[in-house]
């Protein structure tokens, strides 16, 4: 999908929500562990309830690769189930040596055919150059994460006083273009995301954070609203969580749609 087209999903659906699809054995109803897969049954229910609501989901790939072969093939179920207007992102957060990234790169673009990945910057441009040698394909890289531990190493200055996230972000804004890099930016450091949004004025933000992690919806849109939207907000056990009894698709329906609500008005006021 090209940045113009998720526009216009955009434009057309008055949303830019991402619905985090992080399915867990543990949390969804207990009826549905009595069919065949019930992780493809869950995300279908969520998917159908949802998908009028939001512009993007978002499987985490530790949520199905913790189960095996079994959990693969309930993501690659969801994946192709998953309609093909709707932006998908495979947050699997990879990256490693060349040779190895073109491998990451194949199966999730290739067997998996996301539109993006997740992939973290630490090992540099040659870990994410495969990734973007394919055409109409995102990478998503990790700028300023969510967690607590962010301010381990992401906040470190180097000697001319510069933290760390702003050094990634500089560098790798050379490495592709706004058509192809998005960045993760988290919800939870709201303060920050408009020095994120100084460095990459252009660029997409996935923001994970909203709903569970505490993120607020207008501090996000203050600081890293641009000229084209440029978010994509995420949540995950917010929306599909919201029952876990048999209205569990409803639910999430209605929080889908609240948030979408809220995004249609901000989208009239910014008249986009
Ligand atoms: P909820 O907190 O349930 O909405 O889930 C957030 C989702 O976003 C999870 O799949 C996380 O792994 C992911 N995430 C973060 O929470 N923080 C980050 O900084 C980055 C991500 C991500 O890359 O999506």
């Amino acid at each position: 999908m090209t940045k113009t087209e998720l526009i216009e999903q955009i434009q057309i659906k008055r949303s830019f929500l991402c619905v985090g699809l992080d399915p867990d054995l543990k949390k969804i109803p207990r009826f549905l562990l009595k069919s065949e897969d019930p992780i493809f049954e869950f995300n279908k229910a969520i998917i159908d309830a949802t998908k009028d609501y939001c512009v993007a989901y978002k499987p985490n790939i530790a949520f199905y690769e913790c189960l095996g072969p079994s959990g693969w093939e309930s993501l690659k179920k969801t994946f192709d189930y998953i309609p093909k207007n709707i932006f998908t992102i495979a947050d699997a957060k990879r990256g490693d040596i060349g040779n190895t990234s073109k491998h990451y790169a194949e199966t999730f673009f290739s067997f998996l055919n996301a539109n993006s990945i997740t992939v973290s910057p630490y090992m540099g441009e040659d870990s994410v150059k495969p990734f973007l040698e394919y055409k109409r394909k995102w990478v998503i890289l990790l700028a300023l994460t969510s967690n607590k531990g962010s301010l381990d190493f992401q906040f470190i200055k180097d000697s001319n006083n510069q933290e760390l996230y702003k050094s990634i972000l500089e560098k790798s804004l050379k490495w592709g273009t706004d058509e192809n890099i998005m960045y993760v930016v988290g919800a939870t450091r709201s303060e920050n995301i408009a020095e994120v949004r100084k460095l990459a004025p252009k660029n997409f933000f996935l923001v994970p954070g909203l709903g569970s992690q505490g993120g607020s919806l207008n501090d996000i849109i203050n600081y890293g609203w641009n000229d084209e939207c440029g978010l994509l907000i995420n949540s995950s056990r917010g929306i599909i969580y919201a029952s876990n009894k048999n209205d569990f698709a409803e639910k999430a329906g209605l929080i889908a749609k609240s948030i979408q609500n809220r995004m249609s008005k901000i989208l009239d006021e910014k008249n986009f």
